[in-house]
């Protein structure tokens, strides 16, 4: 691997290009990624992560601009990832993002990288979480992960981050269309964004009810609802401080559990990635179970035919190889 430890080295020593390739390798699930993330990985886990998710338009990558902005201010390196699962090449949105993050983009203390993926929404989750840990052990101490909130692919991006930011607007729907598609039950902070336009008290006294109802209390968190304008600065402070406070609280429940629980689940999902990716194209499960359908079996009945036989006599189920510990050298 000898381009890989001398990108290894750049990295180290702090050049942005050997970041931006290493999140490029992860991106395209690089074979090389895996033992370069496993040498850094002991300097993983001291930046913050804070998820941005939102409806299109809503202004996320504003506050994400104003958001980097204050915290540049209080001296902190900012690293933004801009993901977009809908786009698979740098379409007309990330570039328009590019443009509004535009003033962030010449200060030496702010790395910026948009990422969309070819691949499946499962890769494009762990691709993120690979970028984050990269920029984590990088040393950026504050990353900020900004997706449109629409679907699976963006709720398992979020699965990244400490703190979910949900941004909401006037216009863009009421509270109640908010907690219908989910939206609200990611929130650990709702920010209701362009408070400067009509309709902001209006969609914060909905959101408050909606909360009310639904989500009185989760766990023992209380999520605030923040008012804001990415376009006049109105609230970003309060936002932040909103942030500030929610960290307090993940670690007065125990931070590195919670953290754990979520590598926990990434460990989980992509396993389950790799053993399907395994059995469908090199197991030759894939025309097994063509094979039976064409016998008119249900999907179902198939289903639990090629699980029998995996889990089976001689299939992964009595090697025994969890008692044993899946990690224990043979
Ligand atoms: N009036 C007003 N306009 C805003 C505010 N914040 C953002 N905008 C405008 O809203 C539009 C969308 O802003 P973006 O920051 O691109 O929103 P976004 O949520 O990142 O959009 P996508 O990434 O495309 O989903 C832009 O025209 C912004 O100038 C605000 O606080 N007040
Ligand atoms: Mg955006």
């Amino acid at each position: 691997m000898g381009a890989g430890s001398d990108l290894l080295e750049r990295f180290r020593r702090g050049d942005r290009a050997a970041l931006a390739r290493l999140i490029t390798w992860a991106e395209n699930d690089d074979e090389r990624f895996g033992p370069i993330l496993e040498a850094l990985f002991e300097q993983v886990g001291r930046a913050w992560r804070l998820g941005i998710t939102g409806p299109p338009g809503a202004g996320k990558s504003s506050l994400v601009n104003e958001l980097a902005r204050a915290l540049r201010e209080t001296s902190k390196t900012v690293g933004v990832l801009a993901v977009d699962p809908s786009s698979p090449f740098t379409g007309g949105a990330l570039l328009g993002d590019r443009i509004r993050m535009e003033d962030r983009t010449l200060d030496p203390g702010v790395f910026i990288r948009s990422m969309a993926s070819r691949d499946s929404h499962g890769g494009l989750a762990r691709a993120s979480v690979d970028a984050c840990d990269v920029m984590d052990a990088f040393g950026l101490e504050r990353i900020l992960i900004e997706t449109v909130g629409v679907g699976q692919a963006e709720y398992d991006v979020m699965g990244a981050a400490d703190c979910v930011l949900v941004v909401l607007c006037p216009g863009a729907g009421d509270g109640i269309q908010a907690m219908k598609s989910g939206l609200l039950e990611v929130a650990d902070i709702v920010a209701v964004n362009k408070c400067d336009l009509p309709g902001a008290e209006r969609l914060v006294a909905d959101l408050e009810e909606a909360l009310h109802v639904r989500f009185v209390r989760r766990r023992n968190w209380e999520v605030p609802i923040v008012p804001c304008s990415a376009a006049t600065g109105e609230g970003i402070e309060r936002l932040l401080e909103a942030v500030v406070k929610h960290r307090g609280w993940l670690e007065s429940q125990g931070l590195e559990a919670a953290r754990r629980l979520r590598r926990l689940e990434q460990v989980r999902q992509e396993l389950a990635a790799r053993l399907t990716q395994h059995l469908w194209s090199e197991a030759g499960y894939r025309e097994a179970a063509l094979e039976a359908l064409g016998e008119r079996r249900s999907p179902r009945e198939v289903s639990a035919r090629l699980l029998s036989d995996i889990l089976g006599e001689g299939g992964i189920a009595t090697r025994k190889a969890p008692a044993r510990g899946p990690l224990t050298p043979q």
